[in-house]
């Protein structure tokens, strides 16, 4: 859920770029979005007018293809930004993917090339080359250069790249500066080589390999249309990573030729391995996933489930290898069935001892780890996004297999069927203590005179838009922030110390904290996933962290992220939350001062000053935030007009998921490790 507008950031002093943000963080200058251009109708033009081949109607039709997806890219490709870019890679894999659905391909290969461009390599039985009988060309060039052409050929029963875009070679070859193919068949190597999705000549044969089969995809996209063609690694990572557990015969080989970083992705164990993937270091109730798996009407079904504990549903559900993030008719179907299957089991059993319990669908979903993996001949999207599986048949498929399969599960293992129920009962009880806890917080409210927390200091003005809150860490920095701060939009919420780790408890226990009652009453939008959480009731429009930049500012700052992607995560998918950036130095001369928000940037300033003649440089560091005085703090840190802020992002659910598990979790090692991994991300780590 990759929700980020990539902005540049513009400081008012010549200053260096922050250092990169870690990948949940965008530097942004507020209100500040720079739009990213293309100069696609330039290129149509070009492109029309290039004579130098006598047209037939079927090339003018190709060209009016490509015409059509340089004009508007973000049509077929989603959008020019890095999403878009990184789309690219995952078009081309797709084809390799569906060549290993019908059976054919093992290994992938997908490396990030040294000039920034692309090469995908799959040992496939290859595109065919031979002539296609009715465009009376290669059929690979038809594959390469005609928007949707490849149906016809496709033998496998189900396709990836049926699903979001469902674009193609031919899309990406069009919004590539250059692209080439090289295809193993019968003993050659067939080569065809185009410029912005144009073939530069006919089909050739280029030599001999006698043994190789497969396909070879090499390109590099449009800097006309790609403004940052950085490619990512850990973005491909990521895609790969999901590719391989959800195709357990495959094995992908990412390589940035860049660095040298380097990582296969092949698991034996499927989707059961990825979510013990996604558990990570959770402590579970039983030692390996439960797995479900069956087909019925061409519809293939595989899901595995575990429980942990944890106090949320952490739900994966796949369509064709693509992630339904809106869920759909595949995930109802399982939920249904988990939650009829289980309560029957316990009535049957007589497993509820208090008539007082009724357990509910969510009770059965409490610290639920499940991904549901289906393959659907020819699936309905449908949704904002389309990624909400329609089709209505798919339900009462999910729901058999599962009724059939779970059913058989829990009678062969009494003992942990035990514990499932024994769980949910669990739930069921806080749930109501939860009750009535959120009663304890109405009711004090409506006693109070005033709703909003005593040390919250409010702004005069309303409008939401326009209005910001800063949650400060500590009283004295609370002070400063309350002095220096305009106090017609800027609100200041000060806090005492840390806030409970919302990882570890529930959510009566959440209720009851004083600091986290205090954030939810100044916002004002409620608390929980669901209905409890509404942000178009929030009072601000952005809510801004304020910590020290050293460790325990970071640890505060991460506790207070893990609340608000927690419990009000809607405000973070709306961009809404921001990490205010105070200065590390102050550098001195004379009577100039000027502020260096990293290392480097300290450097080039004393730098700068000392090319001015005077050797008397004065560099000092600020601590913490208390160090500054308000007017310091206002114009270094909190003036819209001069301040940097992060606006947090979320890249990809699972992998949010997994990074706050990790973080907020009870062992140390993984946290360690991955804070080792990340450490190029982290400021100003003050150890
Ligand atoms: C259709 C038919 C055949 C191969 C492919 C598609 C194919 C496409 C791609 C795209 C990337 N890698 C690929 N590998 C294979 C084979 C038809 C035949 O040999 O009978």
């Amino acid at each position: 859920m990759a929700k980020k507008k990539e902005v540049a950031k513009q400081k008012q002093k010549k200053n260096a770029a922050p250092e990169k943000p870690p990948a949940h963080k965008t530097a942004v200058k507020d209100s500040n979005f720079k739009k990213e251009k293309t100069n696609v109708a330039e290129e149509a033009k070009s492109i029309k007018t290039d004579n130098s081949k006598a047209y037939n109607a079927e090339s003018i039709t190709i060209l009016k293809g490509l015409e059509a997806v340089r004009k508007r890219p973000a049509m077929y490709i989603g959008d020019v930004g890095q999403r878009g870019l990184h789309h690219l890679v995952y078009e081309i894999v797709d084809n390799s993917i569906d060549e290993a659905l019908a059976g054919y391909c093992r290994n992938i290969l997908v490396m990030i090339n040294k000039d920034g461009s692309i090469t995908v390599e799959d040992d496939g039985r290859g595109i065919p080359t031979d002539m296609h009988p009715v465009e009376k060309k290669s059929a690979l060039e038809v594959v390469m250069t005609m928007l949707h052409a490849g149906g016809k050929f496709d033998k496998s029963t189900y396709k990836v790249s049926g699903g979001l875009h469902g674009v193609g070679a031919a899309v990406v070859n069009a919004v590539s500066e250059w692209a080439e193919v090289y295809v193993y068949r019968e003993g050659k190597i067939f080569y065809q080589k185009y410029k912005r999705g144009e073939p530069v000549e006919a089909v050739k044969v280029i030599g001999k390999e006698a043994k190789k089969i497969g396909t070879t995809t090499n390109f590099m996209p449009d800097k006309e249309i790609f403004k940052n063609g950085n490619y990512k690694f850990e973005t491909l990572a990521e895609r790969m990573r999901e590719l391989a557990f959800l195709n357990p015969e495959i094995t992908i080989k990412l390589t940035d030729k860049r660095d040298g970083n380097e990582e296969a992705f092949h698991y034996e164990g499927g989707i059961v391995e990825f979510v013990h993937y996604i558990d990570g270091t959770r402590k579970t109730l039983a030692k390996d996933p439960i797995f479900v798996t069956g087909e019925r009407e061409g519809v293939a079904v595989e899901i595995a489930f575990e429980y942990c504990d944890d106090y949320r549903e952490n739900l994966f559900s796949y369509v064709n290898d693509i992630n339904t993030v809106e869920g759909g008719t595949h995930v109802s179907g399982f939920r249904s069935a988990l939650t009829r299957t289980l309560k029957s089991y316990a009535d049957k059993n007589n497993l509820v001892k208090s008539d007082k319990i009724n357990l509910t669908g969510d009770d059965f979903r409490e610290g639920l780890t499940v991904v549901i993996s289906t393959k659907v001949p020819e699936p309905q999207f449908e949704g904002q996004t389309k990624t909400k599986l329609g089709n209505s048949e798919v339900e009462s498929i999910v729901q058999t297999i599962v009724n059939d399969k779970l059913g058989q599960y829990l009678e062969e293992n009494p003992g942990i069927a035990r514990r499932i129920v024994e769980r949910a009962v669990n739930s069921a009880e806080a749930r109501e203590a939860a009750r009535k806890a959120r009663e304890i917080v109405r009711r004090k409210n409506a006693l109070e005179s005033s709703n909003l927390p005593g040390k919250l200091a409010d702004c005069s003005i309303s409008d939401p838009e326009h209005c910001e809150i800063f949650i400060v860490e500590g009283d004295s920095a609370g002070g400063s922030a309350k002095q220096g701060r305009d106090r017609q939009f800027q609100a200041i919420l000060p806090l005492k110390g840390k806030i409970l780790n919302v990882e570890k408890a529930r959510i009566n226990k959440i209720l009851e904290n004083d600091e986290i009652r205090a954030i939810v009453q100044a916002i004002g939008a409620g608390i929980g996933d669901g209905d409890e959480f509404d942000a178009s009731k929030a009072r601000y429009g952005k809510v801004i962290l304020m910590a020290d930049a050293d460790v325990d500012g970071s640890h505060i700052r991460t506790l207070l992220l893990t609340f608000f992607f927690r419990y009000m995560k809607e405000l973070v998918e709306l961009g809404k939350v921001y990490i205010a950036q105070p200065p590390l130095f102050k550098v001195k001369k004379g009577k100039m001062e000027q502020y260096a928000y990293s290392d480097e940037e300290r450097e080039e300033l004393v730098k700068e000053l000392k090319k001015g003649g005077d050797s008397e440089v004065v560099v000092s560091r600020f601590k913490g935030l208390g160090e500054m005085n308000p007017e310091q703090l206002w114009e270094t840190t909190m003036d819209p007009s001069k301040r940097t802020l992060l606006q947090v992002g979320i890249e990809s659910a699972a992998d949010a998921d997994r990074t706050f598990s990790i973080l907020m979790g009870e062992d140390v090692d993984p946290r360690k490790e991955f804070i080792e991994k990340n450490a190029k991300y982290v400021r100003n780590l003050d150890v």
